[in-house]
Parts: C-alpha cells; structure tokens; sequence
C-alpha cells in the first residue's frame, strides 16, 4: 500500500471515530457540539495517521484500539489549535477554513472546549495496551518540555528583536511547539509496535527530521497560499512580531532547509520498509 492508498483507507475511519465518540462520550450535548466542531472541521489527521503508519510499517494490525489511540491524538492536537487562536494568544478569526472555535461560540466556550479536549484525547490514549509508556510519552510531548513551552517561547519572543536572529532559539521553539507532538506520534507506535532497537532507532530519528520540518512547511503554506491572493505580497508571519525560521532566513533559505531535512528523513527510512511513512513527506511538494 501507498501513502494515498493509506491516508484514503484510514482518514474516514479516524473522522468517524472521531464524530460518533464525541456525541455518545460526551453527555451534555452543547459542549459536545462545540469540540466536534473544531475537531470535525477538515484537518488532515496528519498526527493520527503518522501513529497508524508508523504501526503499519511495523506490521501491527490496524484494529479499534489503534484507531482510538490515533484519535485520541487527533483531540490533543485540536485543543491546541483552538487556544493558539485564542485572542489571548494569536487571535485568528478563520481556522481549517471556518470560523475559530472562540469567533463563533465564543471566548469561554473556546477555552473550555479545549480543556475538555487535552484529557479526552490522554484518556482515550489510556484505553490502550501499553497505556502508562503512552500517555507518558503523550504528555511529555504536550507540557511545559514539549508543546505548550514552544508556546511560551512563542508567546515571550515576539516583538522581541534580539531574538530575530538568534536560530538556536528558533529551532529549540519551533522543535518544541510542533516537533514534539509529531515525534511523539511516531514514539508511541514504536513503543505499542514493540519495535526492535534498530527499528526503533530509524524510526525516531526519522520523526525528529519530520517533526522539525514541519514548522516550516506549515510557515511556507501559508506564503504559497498568501502569495496566491491578489495584491498580496508579504507574509502575515513578516509583518507579525513573529520569530521563525521564514522571518529569520527568508522564503528561498527555508525552502532548502525545508529540502535538507526532508533528504534526511528519507535516507532514515531506507532501511525500514517504509513505504506508507516516506509518502508523508510527499506533503512538502506543495511548497517546494
Ligand atoms: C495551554 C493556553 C494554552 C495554549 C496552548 C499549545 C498551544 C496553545 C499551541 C500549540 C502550538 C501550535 C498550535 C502549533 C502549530 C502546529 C501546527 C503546524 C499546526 C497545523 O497542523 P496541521 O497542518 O493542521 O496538521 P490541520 O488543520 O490539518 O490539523
């Protein structure tokens, strides 16, 4: 099977999932409405399709137990999307193409909806064989060492000059904010796939190279799509505050290092058979 065989057999199993938990575990029916929401808004399930490719390349079958650990993570990157739009944070009307969670239900019910998100997503994740090594390395990948401090970076750095070109500090922050979550989807596969240390090794190192080049592709998106609107020449990124690797090197730089660490992870996967896993990087052609 090919990446776009995978993603077309998978993506509808994980949204529906999604979609009937989320009314039949939630009891009060307005709450349920407004998770479902965001989570049912038309993300790509990028996260819970790494965890079930990365099994998928170590040969465990794909059953309701992986689906709902792989949804699971689904809800934890969707609570972060709803508070990273939050006025309190970059203040986003439009998120997947809709209204963001706090424009049309409002500030509170936003919040809320995310906080009742990130325990959702860990509990379904514990429903899993192998659940203490999951949500240990789920919530490492998501705290203050992971995810919500790339945040505070984020947060702290902008409008702050000298950071501008301090790459270091970049990296760590864009390593921290979107790297952590994605090797953490390939981690836990590797611990529930049992994977044997060379397996293991590959694999890792493979979602690190991945997990670090996605802050960029994400940051080029939105200059490709950007660019694609008429009489729009600039980035919002480069008229934000916002310190990234696009603000610190510039759109032709982040291209190549966005080529340099997709050539990396690739070379990872030669000695795995890994066919459905090196499709993901696939994705970059859109900006490259
Ligand atoms: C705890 C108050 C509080 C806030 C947390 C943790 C956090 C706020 C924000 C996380 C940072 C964040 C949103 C990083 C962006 C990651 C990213 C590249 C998102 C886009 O992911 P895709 O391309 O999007 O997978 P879709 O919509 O397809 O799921």
């Amino acid at each position: 099977m090919n990446f776009k065989e995978f993603k077309e057999k998978w993506t509808p199993v994980v949204d529906n999932y999604l979609k009937e938990h989320l009314t039949s575990e939630v009891s009060d029916k307005k709450i349920s409405q407004i998770m479902s929401y965001s989570v049912m808004a038309g993300g790509k399930r990028l996260r819970p399709l790494l965890f079930l490719a990365t099994l998928d390349t170590l040969k465990v079958k794909i059953n309701d137990e992986e689906v709902r650990i792989a949804s699971g993570i689904e809800l934890i990157h969707t609570y972060s999307l709803i508070h990273d739009d939050l006025p309190a944070m970059d203040n986003d009307d439009y998120r997947r193409g809709k209204l963001t969670s706090h424009k049309k239900w409002g500030e509170a019910e936003a919040i809320l909806a995310g906080d009742a998100l990130l325990p959702m997503g860990i509990e379904w994740i514990s429903d899993g064989s192998d659940s203490v090594k999951l949500v240990k390395i789920i919530t490492q990948a998501v705290g203050p060492n992971g995810m919500v401090g790339g945040q505070y970076l984020d947060i702290d750095s902008t409008n702050n000059d000298s950071v501008a070109n301090n790459s270091a500090f970049i990296n760590k922050m864009e390593w921290l904010k979107t790297g952590c979550l994605i090797k953490a989807c390939v981690a836990m596969a590797v611990e529930y796939g049992n994977a044997d240390s060379s397996q293991k090794k590959t694999l890792i190192q493979f979602a690190e190279d991945f997990g670090r080049s996605y802050q960029i592709y994400d940051d080029l998106v939105d200059v490709v799509e950007t660019s694609a609107e008429a009489g729009k020449k600039t980035h919002k990124d480069l008229e934000s505050g916002k310190n990234n690797t696009l603000t610190l090197l510039g759109i032709s730089k982040s291209r190549k290092e966005l080529t340099d660490l997709m050539i990396d992870a690739q070379k990872c996967l030669k000695s795995v058979d890994a066919n459905v896993l090196a499709g993901f990087l696939d994705l970059y052609k859109k900006v490259l």
